[in-house]
């Protein structure tokens, strides 16, 4: 194998030459980058405009993002800057005083909370399976909330003790005990016979809370619960959900400032599971089940080549060193090859490492593979971390901080971090 002193970086032409990734966001799969789907239907079609955040955290937009791609309703995205990020947009406020997402016109008329906007599309398309207000429903969907409020007071509440600790965490698995007996209530994996609203109910905090207590508390909710595990499972088969699946790097330090703040109880496991989603190996983690596709290196390549003037604009090593060393990690990316990047720019590759938001900029598999590649880069020179990842706020992902550009998908806000470093 050539050392990694001698791999020639490749140049910027010779990535493009490598981007065969076809894409299409307003028809194809479920996606994050969108302002536009159709389902194979016009534009005319359109009655629905969503508006949601830009970077897909907002765990209730999430629901009903799900809701629309499921039951394949043509619809706008509009993208909303979440408080913890950056500043409201004027006309959102305008529209939303209080500024709360999500929120969605249906035929012009504006409604906010998510429940409420499922049950007015129920109106409008038909349910998803189960009506939101049935029966079958409702006992889950409160099942849901005491879930919720379990996992709040574990990872949100300071304790004072060992003991508190202690019942919080009982608490807690009193309740997924609860909702597994749920589970296994049902033939399929779902929460009811079929694949419904309710499981889409589920989605947004359990997708959280294993992210989450993995890494602040050592608890695999996926892996410690044969019910969730089998849901989780059945629920990555369908494009939908991949499509808005997070990673469990991105959730947890995307969470802090939302929730005000997640508690860690310094397990062992639990600081183990820190390095793990912070520093890697990211393949294995119990964020993602599905084998993963063969698209997954040339999805993040052809991700980065779409916005590398900003992320090298906003890298806070200088733009000719990270010109380079993004190369480096892009050309380890795709031959598998090392490839030594220059001096200094170790802290720089992993200032972007940690700032790759699934699934904003990429899906799941192919995050990790960037990850991955920026990582093995920045450790042929040195083990120079970027600036910590702040948790009172995201600033540090403002959108407001990139230019517009326009584009066949529309993509607005720009990613992968911030420019204030470098000013
Ligand atoms: N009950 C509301 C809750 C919505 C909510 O809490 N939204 C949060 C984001 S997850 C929000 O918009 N917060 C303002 C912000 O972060 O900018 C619903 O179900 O829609």
């Amino acid at each position: 194998m050539t050392p990694a002193s001698s791999v020639r970086p490749l140049t910027w032409s010779e990535l493009e030459a490598l981007d065969t990734l076809q894409t299409d966001p307003v028809n194809g799969p479920t996606n994050a980058q969108a302002r536009l789907r159709l389902f194979g239907q016009t534009e005319a079609d359109v009655r629905v405009t969503l508006f949601r955040d830009n970077h897909g955290w907002c765990p209730y937009c999430q629901k009903v993002w799900l809701w629309l791609e499921e039951k394949q309703i043509p619809y706008r995205i509009e993208k909303v800057t979440m408080f913890c990020y950056g500043e409201k947009e004027a006309w959102f406020k305008k529209k939303v005083p209080s500024g709360m997402l999500p929120a969605l016109e249906l035929d012009g008329q504006l409604m906010t909370e998510s429940d409420d906007i499922l049950i007015a599309l129920e109106g409008a398309f038909g349910p998803l399976v189960v009506g939101m207000q049935t029966s079958q429903a409702m006992p889950l969907r409160q099942l849901e909330r005491l879930l919720f409020r379990a996992w709040c007071s574990w990872l949100c509440q300071p304790v004072r003790s060992a003991r508190q600790e202690q019942f919080n965490r009982e608490q807690f698995v009193t309740v997924v005990a609860q909702v597994e007996e749920v589970l296994a209530a049902t033939p399929g994996p779902y929460f009811l016979e079929r694949f419904s609203v309710v499981d889409l109910v589920f989605t947004p905090y359990v997708e959280r809370m294993n992210a989450s207590l993995f890494y602040y508390k050592g608890y695999s909710m996926r892996e410690e619960n044969p019910g969730f595990a089998a849901w989780f499972d059945a629920m990555e088969t369908r494009s939908t959900y991949r499509g808005t699946q997070s990673d469990f790097h991105t959730h947890v330090h995307d969470l802090p400032p939302q929730m005000g703040g997640c508690w860690e109880n310094g397990e062992p496991q639990a600081r183990e599971n820190q390095q793990r989603v912070d520093q890697g190996p990211w393949l294995g983690l119990p964020d993602v089940g599905y084998a993963e596709p063969e698209t997954s290196r040339v999805e993040a390549l052809h991700r980065v080549l779409k916005h590398r003037n900003n992320i090298i604009r906003v890298n806070p090593t200088a733009d000719q060193v990270f010109d380079q060393a993004l190369r480096c990690a892009l050309t380890t990316l795709m031959t598998g090859e090392a490839c030594e990047p220059p001096q200094g720019s170790d802290s720089g590759l992993r200032y972007l490492r940690d700032r790759v938001n699934v699934p904003r900029d990429m899906s799941i598999y192919a995050g990790k593979r960037l990850r991955m590649a920026l990582e093995e880069t920045a450790a042929l020179v040195g083990d120079g971390q970027g600036p910590a990842i702040p948790v009172r706020n995201r600033y540090d992902q403002n959108p407001a901080e990139f230019v517009t550009v326009g584009g066949t998908d529309g993509e607005k806000a720009l990613p992968f971090g911030l420019n204030w470093l470098k000013r």
